[in-house]
């Protein structure tokens, strides 16, 4: 081979080796810095048939809590807040959706009746909202709503609801988001709250959180892990597969649960297991083999970077699949009740052998970076 063209290999080789080292992070799991959009909790986030992203969120203001909505075309601006609920009892935990016919529904909780419910308020433009209707009864807590349109057009409500004794994961369904069928159990009541659901492949999928510890050990409390239930019918429902393990005391919590754009399942939570509360993802392509879990925020770090021993909670949240990555809004307490929004794409394979898609990339750009000092040797 002639010098001149032995050196013009060797050159392209190694940039190629330097641009598949530069694009590595932008696809094994890199995330944005959180930033804080707004004040107040429960966030429920969603990207509108036109792009626009919509926040729904409840905070306190002059002592009432209150459903607010945010929104923005960029994630970087945002709206004022428009305020959905003006009853003086406490309204919170939405859960927003836009419909496929492009109306805009927020169901949240209420302690208007005088004990938890469900409500209901509907808008056309996301701006001007009805006055609330009641969709739960029960005189028992009924609480946790999520609100899903399924591939036909249905509207879905799961809940927990302790109308049992110990809470139970109920779900209910409406056509015209007006007539309700009549709330059934999903899961025999345990201690169960947070329920999700998402249609995905042929059947639903619901995930909620358990409490797995021992109200009497103080220690235990709070101890609770994520659990995966299906269903072809809405009607019988498979046996419950744990998809979290946390360490003794500590707890997996607060589940975001979407269907990616490619028909993935992506599911971030809060898990407490290094000390502080961070935010986690992991995924399935097909709701049975699940990746390792991702470690998504770095409180840790942070309290160690500002000299801090103390731990802040990050908790509630709220994904959406943006066609470029996943956005995750969640509720940290890093600097007071905040809003926090980040984006990335997790570095997960989603399942199969629960490989990371940054292992495998990595072994690929070692076996490129020894193939290429090979050539190299060979070619002086
Ligand atoms: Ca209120
Ligand atoms: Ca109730």
């Amino acid at each position: 081979m002639p010098a001149n063209c032995e050196g013009r290999v060797m050159k392209n080789v190694f940039q190629f080796i330097m641009v598949f080292l530069l694009i590595l992070p932008a696809v094994s799991g890199e995330w944005s810095e959180p930033v804080a959009v707004i004040e107040g909790g429960g966030p429920s986030l969603i990207q509108d048939k036109n792009g626009v992203y919509w926040l729904a969120h409840d905070n306190m203001v002059d002592n009432n809590e209150d459903i607010y909505l945010i929104y923005s075309r960029d994630l970087v601006e945002w709206s004022d807040p428009i305020r959905v609920t003006l009853d003086l009892e406490a309204d919170y935990h939405p859960s927003l959706i836009q419909t496929t016919k492009g109306e805009y529904l927020v169901v949240f909780t209420s302690l208007r009746s005088g004990n938890y419910d469900i409500y209901i308020s509907r808008s056309m433009d996301g701006l001007g909202w009805s006055e609330p209707i009641q969709l739960i009864f029960d005189e028992a807590s009924d609480w946790y709503p999520n609100l899903y349109q399924d591939s036909e057009g249905r509207l879905i409500l799961v809940f927990a609801s302790s109308r049992s004794g110990s809470s139970g994961i109920y779900i209910t369904a409406s056509r015209d988001g007006v007539n309700w069928s009549e709330a059934k159990n999903v899961v025999e009541p345990g201690n169960d709250i947070y329920p999700l659901i998402v249609e995905a492949g042929d059947r639903f999928w619901l995930v909620f959180a358990r409490h797995t510890g021992d109200y009497d050990d103080r220690s235990r409390a709070n101890e609770h892990e994520l659990f995966l239930t299906s269903s072809f019918d809405l009607d019988s429902w498979a046996k419950p597969l744990q998809l979290t393990s946390s360490l003794t005391g500590r707890f997996a919590l607060y589940p975001a649960f979407i269907k990616t754009a490619d028909g993935a399942l992506r599911l971030s939570y809060t898990s407490n297991d290094l000390g502080n509360e961070e935010v986690y993802i992991m995924g399935s392509e097909d709701g049975f083999q699940w990746s390792s879990p991702e470690r998504i925020t770095k409180n840790v770090e942070y309290s160690e970077s500002i000299g801090s021993t103390v731990r802040f909670k990050c908790d509630l949240k709220s994904m959406v699949d943006n066609g470029e990555g996943l956005v995750i809004a969640f509720e940290c307490a890093r600097t007071g009740s905040d809003i926090y929004i980040t984006m990335g794409q997790p570095g997960l394979s989603g399942g199969g052998e629960g490989v990371s898609k940054q292992l495998v990339m990595g072994f690929l750009a070692l076996a490129i970076a020894l193939a290429a000092a090979i050539i190299y040797k060979k070619t002086r």
